[in-house]
């Protein structure tokens, strides 16, 4: 009996039995396994019988052209100048392609991607900056990319309005002032939206304040996201940023004491009602990221309708493994669900390392706003 198992730290957090639970769940409701390394449903199956207590199968890392835990921080800043008036231009190319992509170990998904991910880009901007998105169609439909902002009607990137859909092998540029700040996100408006949506044509779009907000370790987890692998419009796996349990097999590493703000944004199609849940602590909410005051105080678990977002602000007082996951046990059954690995500074470089990570990663996580904070608040 083969296991490919990288479940050191989900064994460690004592998620054994969940996670039998979960792969059997995963592989029982119809999800399409691939060849990969040569693991089919029946046989996954076998393995949850014979009394197989974690997730099976490693990801591939010749598929996916990006990393789950990477995409957390990689605010991508645009390419930035000065206009004439003073104004700060950021400029990004954006190309539509159609990719498969792995949503869970030997589980892959014929996605339509921006750029060649999902989520796409994060774009991260100042509030009033000019955003100049030169679009490109390199895909096998037409689409889109509707950005929720403020902006003209030509720049709203649906149908009838403006250039419409963008056929495949053409190309438009939306261009617009950045506004309001907060936590937004952009996709694919195309019809039938819901396909174009499902199929993975979406990503942040982070508008920081022009005081900026106070220091803290942010994350992008866009997305709380989920795949319909057999198109029988239901999803079959669920994830945050897209890949099913990645954030349990390779945990998040975090610093006690110190603030996390999450930008949360739901984009998960077919199921009404996504959710958040914290564990062991709680969180202020900021409502669409709009505002600088906490819209809800000293909660643990926050709703989101298809693209409702927000900023999530806590910090862990005690060193531990943490799960987050939503309070729908089907989807933190099918993959979404995930773990904060909080410990002390000192051992820190050491959590980064159990992940793959560096000290890159800590720099973004720690330094991502395109502004310092201006306010009186200490750091936390
Ligand atoms: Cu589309």
């Amino acid at each position: 009996m083969k296991f490919n198992l990288t479940r050191r730290n989900f064994m460690r957090a004592g998620l054994g039995t969940l996670a039998g639970t979960i792969g059997a769940t995963l592989f029982g409701k119809g999800a399409m396994a691939q060849d990969g390394d040569g693991q089919d449903a029946d046989s996954v199956r076998q393995h949850m019988a014979h009394g197989s207590n974690g997730m099976v199968g490693q990801m591939n890392p010749e598929i996916n052209q990006f990393d789950t835990l990477r995409l957390l921080t990689d605010w991508d800043y645009g390419v930035e100048s000065t206009l004439e008036n003073g104004q700060t231009l950021r400029e990004y190319n954006i190309v539509a392609v159609d990719l498969d992509i792995e949503i869970a170990p030997g589980i892959t998904f014929p996605a339509w991607t921006y750029n060649g991910r999902v989520p796409g880009p994060t774009i991260r901007c100042t509030e009033g900056d000019r955003i100049r998105i030169n679009f490109h169609n390199g895909g096998t439909h037409p689409h889109t990319i509707h950005f929720h902002g403020v902006h003209p009607y030509g720049m709203d990137g649906v149908p009838g309005a403006g250039p419409g859909e963008i056929s495949p092998g053409e190309a438009f540029t939306y261009e617009f002032d950045a506004e309001p700040f907060g936590c937004h996100l952009y996709h694919c408006h195309a019809l039938p939206l819901k396909r174009h949506i499902h199929k993975g044509l979406y990503g942040a779009f982070i508008v920081d304040p022009k005081e900026g907000r106070p220091p803290a370790r942010e994350f992008m987890m866009m997305m709380m996201n989920a795949f319909d692998t057999n198109f029988d419009g239901g999803n079959e796996i669920y994830a945050v940023n897209t890949v099913g349990f990645e954030y349990a097999r390779r945990m998040i590493p975090v610093k006690v004491g110190e603030r996390v703000r999450i930008y949360l944004i739901n984009i998960t199609e077919f199921d009404a009602i996504n959710s958040f849940h914290l564990h062991a602590e709680f969180f202020d909410y900021y409502d669409h990221g709009t505002t600088l005051e906490p819209t809800l105080k000293t909660v643990d678990t926050i709703m989101q309708v298809q693209a409702q977002r927000g900023i999530l602000e806590f910090s862990y007082r005690w060193p531990g493994e943490y799960m987050f996951h939503p309070h729908i046990a089907e989807f933190a059954e099918l993959g979404w669900m995930g773990m904060f690995n909080v410990v002390e500074p000192e051992n820190f470089a050491e959590a980064l390392e159990s992940v793959g990570l560096d000290e890159e990663w800590d720099i973004l996580a720690t330094n991502g706003s395109t502004v310092p904070w201006q306010g009186e608040e200490a750091s936390s």
